[in-house]
Parts: structure tokens; sequence; C-alpha cells
């Protein structure tokens, strides 16, 4: 992470952005404070809470979105992370591989139109529009906490619909054991293509049960704005008892299949990331623990980290007899 001095005199008012007041007053308190506090320091963090320039996205507001108070999670232990912040440290290699390279670079890439081709066992292939798949007059919105395999964190507010109804619309077979989702390449527009390390385009899956089961979403939105393209538009799913990478960006491809698909990082390193990814405390990364996480913005790793990333007793029983040391 870069540390950059700057005096309050160089923070806009314009960074305390109305969006920080979507959550609620207390956030909103939060994010001041935190923006005071760095400022009396002289220190701020690129891409901490009042600190992120000028790379906060502004995208329209969606118009048919209603909180879904069965996904939601106790704000006393899990503040929502601000919008600034889920904003502008991400993670999505083909624009780079900082942290703060998103934000600075994936406003270029044109989402509009989009189309995704739908095959593999199924009985509608096909292609179609974002509109086709995702019921835009119907979203919902669910606080969920995303938990990188990196041992970092945030609690998001995201727009969008079952992965199950957009699955539903095209008929998967019985065969269908799996889907796999296959992301976006465009080398014009994505700059970090050809130095990130591993191959395009980012390919990642579940086994047909994790896609269908109710927890698993389809992402068009974040706090009921259209989601950001550092954040994987036009659409992008979220699998939250699992590690962030399992939720590829800009999804142009939905295949059904009866063989477990190849999942880039487990392509990519076969000893450090397995297929199933589920959030374990008990299972460390070879380089690091699982067994705590670091919640942004702050700095330490100083929250234990929970078995299926807090969601086990709605997902534990798709695991039983499994051991998920083999099948991390
Ligand atoms: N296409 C694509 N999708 C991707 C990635 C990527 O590099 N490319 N990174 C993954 C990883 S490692 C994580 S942790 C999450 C980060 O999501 P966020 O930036 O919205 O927090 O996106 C995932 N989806
Ligand atoms: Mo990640």
């Amino acid at each position: 992470m870069i540390i950059k001095t700057r005096t309050s005199a160089d923070i806009p008012s314009s960074e305390i952005t109305p969006e920080e007041v979507y959550w609620s007053r207390r956030d909103f308190m939060r994010v001041a404070t935190a923006g005071t506090i760095g400022a009396a320091a002289g220190v701020l963090l690129v891409g901490g809470d009042a600190a992120s320039c000028a790379q906060v996205p502004t995208t329209p507001a969606l118009a048919h979105v209603t909180r879904n108070p069965a996904f939601v999670v106790d704000e006393k232990v899990d503040p929502v992370t601000s919008y600034s912040q889920i904003t502008t440290f991400n993670n999505y290699y083909e624009f780079g591989t900082d942290k703060s390279d998103p934000a600075a670079n994936a406003g270029r890439l044109k989402v509009k139109p989009w189309t995704v081709k739908v095959d593999g066992l199924c009985d509608k292939p096909g292609n179609y529009g974002v509109e086709d798949l995702v019921d835009f007059n119907n979203l919902e919105e669910r606080v969920y906490r995303h938990r990188c395999v990196e041992a970092w964190s945030m609690v998001m507010p995201l727009d969008g619909v079952p992965l199950a109804s957009v699955l539903k619309k095209v008929g998967p077979q019985s065969k269908a054991a799996y889907v796999e989702f296959t992301t976006l390449v465009r080398a014009s527009e994505m700059p970090g293509i050809g130095s990130a390390g591993i191959a395009f385009p980012y390919v990642e899956g579940l086994r047909m049960d994790e896609a269908m089961h109710p927890l698993t979403f389809m992402v068009v939105g974040l706090y009921g704005k259209v989601l950001p393209n550092q954040n994987g538009a036009p659409l992008r799913v979220h699998i939250p008892w699992k590690y962030g990478f399992k939720s590829g960006k800009a999804i142009v491809r939905i295949r059904f299949t009866d063989q477990q698909p190849q999942n880039t990082w487990a392509v990519a390193s076969p000893n450090e990331y397995g297929f199933y990814a589920n959030v374990n405390p008990t299972v460390d990364h070879p380089r690091w623990s699982q067994a705590r996480e670091r919640r942004l913005p702050g700095l330490f790793k100083d929250r234990p980290t929970l078995m299926f990333n807090g969601y086990a007793d709605q997902v534990a029983h798709l695991y039983q007899g499994m051991d998920l040391r083999k099948y991390f």
C-alpha cells in the first residue's frame, strides 16, 4: 500500500460524497472522523476512506432496487465499508496488479452494449444481452461480507438478482454439474492484460448446487447505483462464503458442463489456490495464515476469520463429508 502525505487543505470537501451518507449517519461520521484524524496526522492512505482523490466513480442510480432484509449483517459488528473504499481498492488484474490500478484504468472500458454467450449443457444456449438475463425492474440489495484470499475484507451493499434466477432462464440440463464463467479480454481497453502474470481470460466456476444456492448473487450494482467498472461492470458474481477470486468481473460467457472448470488461480498456482476457495480460518495459504483478517480501511489483521466467512449455517451442508483440507 502506498502512503502519501497530504495536508488537510488538499482534501476537497467533494471527497466526502453523498455516497457516504447513503448508508447511515453513523457511517458518515465514521468516514468523516477517519478523514480528520488522517489529516491531523498529515498522513493519508491512498485508497482509504477520505483520500481517494478524483477516482471515486459516479454512476447512475438504479431505478428498481429493494433492500432484502434476509441478507444483511449486524451493523455493529460489520459496519458497511464506504463507497470510496470499495471503489478504489480493487483486484482486477486486467487493469493492473496494484490495488489502485482498476480505479485509475477501468473507466475506459466500454460496457454497453454487452453480450453474454450462454452454452454447454443447457436448453436455451445463445447470445444474451445483460437485460435479457437480469430483471432490472426487480433488483434487490444485499449486504454481504467480502473476503479476499489475501486476508483483507470489506462489507458491501450489492445490487442484483439471485444467480439461480439467471441460470434458470436458460434451462440448465440435469447433466450440468458445474457452471463456468469466462470474463472479458479486450486488450485495447485493458492495460494490464500483457503484464499481470496470469493467463486471460479470467475463468471461474462453481458446482451447480453452489451456483443455485440462495446466497449466490449476480451483481449489477453497488450502493444502489450501476456497478462501477472497477468492481466488475456490467455483470459480476458474488459468492459471499468464498474468497473473492471466485467472483469473476465483466462476465461474457456462462457455460454449463459436467467437468470441474479450470479456474484461473488454481491453474496459475495449484498449491495455493483451489477450485472451492471456501473461506476457512483453519486452512492456511502456503505463504500466510488465514486465521485472521484485515477489515478495510483498517491496517491490521485484528479480526478472526469466520468459517465460510460467517455463512456456515447456510452453506456448511454443501460440503458434508468432504475433506476441506484437500478440497481447499
Ligand atoms: N475478471 C477478473 N475478475 C476478478 C479478478 C480479476 O483479476 N479479474 N480478481 C478477483 C479477486 S482476486 C478479488 S479479491 C475480487 C475483488 O473484487 P473487488 O475489487 O470488487 O473488491 O475480484 C475477483 N474478480
Ligand atoms: Mo482476491
